[in-house]
């Protein structure tokens, strides 16, 4: 049987590498053989291309090369490691997808749907999470979070009204899509917000009969 794809989502500060953890502990606890990534990066190639696209030092970079540059790291993370996890049976919990690039570069930057939705199908190979959890929170509360830790990379550094459009965008789409959406009230202490994700993921393995 071939393996799940699960992915966590949010906007600054949502919360998710604090999550993360903790819901890799859970489904290898359901003894589910378990591959972790993150986008953009996940592979030599694509963490080098990570590098690459959130250095602040690069100055102005243009939405086009932004949004391909997403797809680059992504297309060989599919193909060196997520494709062939999946058709071990193995499944992968990754931080961040394609989600990430119609909320970002879609709601953010204003790059058409369609444009993002073809570059899925072809240099994503079509790959879909199975299950999304989806971190939402008000931006400012992630904003005052996400200052915490310090030093901005090139995205961070964008005004709150970029982050209101990628927040809208991620919320869309999850209206769109209940069924693959689980979305999570991010603004809460981290207790209630990893009780959700963990209630979401025991929910989710019981459906695919791996409880
Ligand atoms: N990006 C894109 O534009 N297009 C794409 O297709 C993809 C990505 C894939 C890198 O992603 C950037 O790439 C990101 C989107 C863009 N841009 N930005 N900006 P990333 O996921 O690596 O970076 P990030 O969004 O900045 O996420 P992060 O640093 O991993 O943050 P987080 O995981 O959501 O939050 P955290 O580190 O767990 O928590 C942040 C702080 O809040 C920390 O001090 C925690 O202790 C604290 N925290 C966490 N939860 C709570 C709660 N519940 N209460 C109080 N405090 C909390």
């Amino acid at each position: 049987m071939s393996g799940r794809l699960v992915t966590i989502e949010g906007g600054e500060g949502a919360g998710k590498s604090t999550v993360l953890d903790s819901v890799r502990a859970r489904l290898e606890s359901h003894g589910i053989t378990l591959e972790v990534t993150r986008e953009p990066g996940g592979t030599a190639f694509g963490e080098a291309v990570r590098q690459l696209v959130l250095d602040p030092s690069l100055g102005p970079v243009c939405a086009e090369s932004e949004l391909l540059l997403m797809f680059a790291a992504r297309a060989q993370l599919v193909r060196e490691r997520i494709r062939p996890a999946l058709a071990a049976g193995r499944w992968v919990l990754s931080d961040r997808f394609t989600d990430a690039s119609h909320a970002y570069q879609g709601g953010g930057r204003g790059q058409p749907g369609e444009r993002i939705a073809e570059l899925e199908r072809w240099a994503a190979d079509g790959l879909r999470p199975d299950l999304t959890l989806l971190l939402d929170l008000p931006v400012e509360q992630g904003l005052a979070r996400a200052a915490q830790r310090g030093a901005q990379d090139r995205i961070e550094g964008e005004q709150a009204t970029f982050f209101e459009r990628v927040r809208a965008a991620y919320r869309a789409r999850a209206a769109a899509d209940p069924a693959r959406f689980r979305v999570i009230d991010a603004s809460r202490d981290v207790t209630s917000v990893r009780d959700d994700a963990l209630a979401a993921i025991d929910a989710f393995v019981a459906a695919e009969g791996r409880a």
